[in-house]
């Protein structure tokens, strides 16, 4: 145990399909959790990282000296590092043993294990030391937490689900040494949201309970982020950050007499109280990323947001007014947006003064209702998978029952432009001004990708839509039966659906 000699590995983005927020993306903490904990449980342990989004490749670490590799991915970085995947397969030590963990492993762990030996579905620190453990010491890895392998009757086999309490994990500053220049520093000082949104998939891998690391041990931690990498810029990942006030307000005391800026994730209700918002931007919290999703109440509603829809505007404007830059996700796709609704959404964005909207399609995946008993609102048949922009929400990666997927990418794409024509119009200052002209330019960046995933779709649709644009879909679904319907029949073997335990354990 004391000589263990582990890599761990980020995946990085298709470089045809970068989009404004994965060119401003540094790093993904997710995995620098992990590494940080195994390495504080193994002290003797050498864990090294290869972190892709820097340009770093596993090729060029010693890949068959490693007991063990961990790899962290999306499902867009999973489908566009295939040959990197195969590569690690070949060249690693046969004794090596591959852990994959995060949103891919996650949802579609019958995927990671194809090239991984054990896929984490939710929260990974624990279980990745405990398998590491198990492992080492030949014991058998069934009470390893929130653990997916292939089980000796080769079955998908499903551990039991923990949601964990109190988490006090920091990112080791080591991890970082060979960061470039960094313009934001990843870190998250709570976990979980006690919401329940319809299409979220944060709080299946992280909980439902709220938890938080104490002011003190996030300032230790931020302060020696910044002294490895001089980046005082941090990136909060934490779903909701301010769902408890309190905790706001402690972070924001200890934040006063550092020079730091905080850029963290919100619902739109952080505007209806201003002193708090302004007491945080005091210590550095000048934007936020919210969960805005539309300004449509049928929208809203059939996404379960748990907001008063005619208050989006008002709230939104109030940010602006006290100089707080707002970055929203705006989700297009559902069967009450046609065209001009689309448009009417993107217009809406800049009247309500969204500096960031990021114009994205519905996106989910196939078997949550079947494996874990969770909703699925889109259903299996309509998704697109296996390729490189599957579940990279920029791309369109669903055949939508009233429009081709095509003309939706179009409408995104579009959505774009009619933002920024009426955003110029209405943002006087400069420094605003500025912030948009810069967003302009990383949108600008992500069109060839889009131009190109438009032809893709035009070619991959043809045959499933009529002249008048309606889904045919008997014979899309009788297409995905044929594809998949074998793996389907092998899931349903290891199903959780009727687990009611594993259901409760999975819904928290
Ligand atoms: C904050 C956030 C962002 C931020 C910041 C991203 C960043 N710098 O990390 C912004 C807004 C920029 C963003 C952008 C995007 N995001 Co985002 N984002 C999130 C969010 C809400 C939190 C991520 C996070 O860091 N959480 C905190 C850390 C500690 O949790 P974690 O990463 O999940 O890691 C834990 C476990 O997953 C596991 N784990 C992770 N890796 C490994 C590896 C091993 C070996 C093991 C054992 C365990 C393990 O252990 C970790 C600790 O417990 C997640 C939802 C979520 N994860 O809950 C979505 C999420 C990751 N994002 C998603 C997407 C699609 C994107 C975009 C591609 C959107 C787009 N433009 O299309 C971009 C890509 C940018 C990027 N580089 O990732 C999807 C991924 C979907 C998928 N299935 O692949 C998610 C899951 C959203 C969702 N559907 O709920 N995102
Ligand atoms: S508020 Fe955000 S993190 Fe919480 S359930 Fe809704 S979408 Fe998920």
């Amino acid at each position: 145990m004391t000589s263990l000699n582990i890599l761990c590995i980020q995946l990085g983005f298709h470089e045809a399909y970068p989009d404004a927020s994965t060119l401003a993306t540094t790093y993904n903490d997710g995995i620098y959790y992990v590494a940080s904990f195994v390495q504080q449980e193994f002290p003797q342990a050498r864990v090294e990282m290869c972190q892709m989004y820097w340009g770093e490749r596993p090729e060029d670490f010693p890949l068959a000296d490693y007991d063990y590799i961990l790899i962290s991915a999306l499902a867009t970085h999973f489908w566009s590092n295939i040959e990197t995947l195969e590569l690690i397969r070949r060249s690693k030590r046969p004794g090596c043993v591959v852990i994959m963990g995060g949103p891919h492993a996650a949802f579609a762990p019958y995927e990671a294990l194809r090239y991984a030996d054990y896929a984490v579905t939710a929260e990974g620190e624990i279980p990745a030391v405990q398998l590491i453990r198990a492992l080492e010491a030949a014991e058998p890895v069934t009470a390893v937490d929130n653990l997916a392998y292939i089980g000796a009757g080769g079955e998908l086999t499903l551990n039991k689900i923990t949601r964990y309490g109190s988490f006090a994990n920091a990112i080791n500053p080591k991890l970082l040494a060979r960061a470039p220049k960094l313009h934001w520093a990843t870190v998250s000082m709570s976990r979980g949201c006690p919401f329940n949104c319809s299409f979220c998939y944060a709080i299946r891998l992280l909980g439902r309970r709220f938890r938080t690391k104490t002011a003190e041990d996030v300032r230790s931690e931020l302060d020696a982020i910044y002294q490895q990498t001089g980046c005082n810029r941090f990136y909060v990942t934490d779903l909701n950050f301010t769902t408890r006030k309190g905790y706001c307000r402690e972070i924001a005391e200890t934040f006063r007499d550092r020079d730091y800026k905080f850029i963290a994730m919100s619902r739109i209700n952080h505007a209806d109280d201003m002193d708090l918002v302004l007491d945080l931007k005091r210590s550095g919290f000048e934007e936020y990323c919210l969960g805005v999703e539309s300004e449509d109440p049928s929208v809203l509603r059939a996404f379960n947001k748990r907001v008063d829809p005619s208050e989006q505007t008002r709230r939104l404007l109030r940010f602006a007014e006290n100089d707080i830059t707002i970055h929203s996700a705006i989700i297009f796709g559902l069967e009450a947006q046609d065209r001009q609704a689309i448009e009417a959404t993107a217009y809406w964005c800049a009247e309500a003064r969204i500096m960031h909207p990021v114009f994205v399609c519905l996106a989910e995946y196939p078997f949550q209702d079947l494996l874990y008993g969770a909703r699925q609102d889109i259903e299996d048949h309509r998704i697109i998978m296996e390729v490189p922009t599957y579940q990279h929400y920029s791309f369109v990666g669903i055949f939508p029952r009233h429009m081709r997927p095509s003309e939706l990418q179009r409408g995104i794409l579009d959505s774009y432009g009619i933002f920024f024509k009426r955003a110029f119009e209405i943002e006087q200052r400069p420094q605003r001004r500025a912030r948009l002209k810069s967003y302009a330019r990383s949108v600008e960046r992500g069109r060839a990708g889009m131009e190109q995933h438009i032809r893709f779709l035009e070619e991959l649709e043809k045959p499933y839509y009529t002249v008048s644009g309606t889904l045919k879909e008997d014979l899309l679904k009788a297409d995905f039966d044929s594809r998949h319907g074998e793996l389907r029949s092998w899931l349903q073997r290891s199903s959780k659906r009727s687990d009611i335990e594993f259901v409760k354990g999975y819904a928290r």
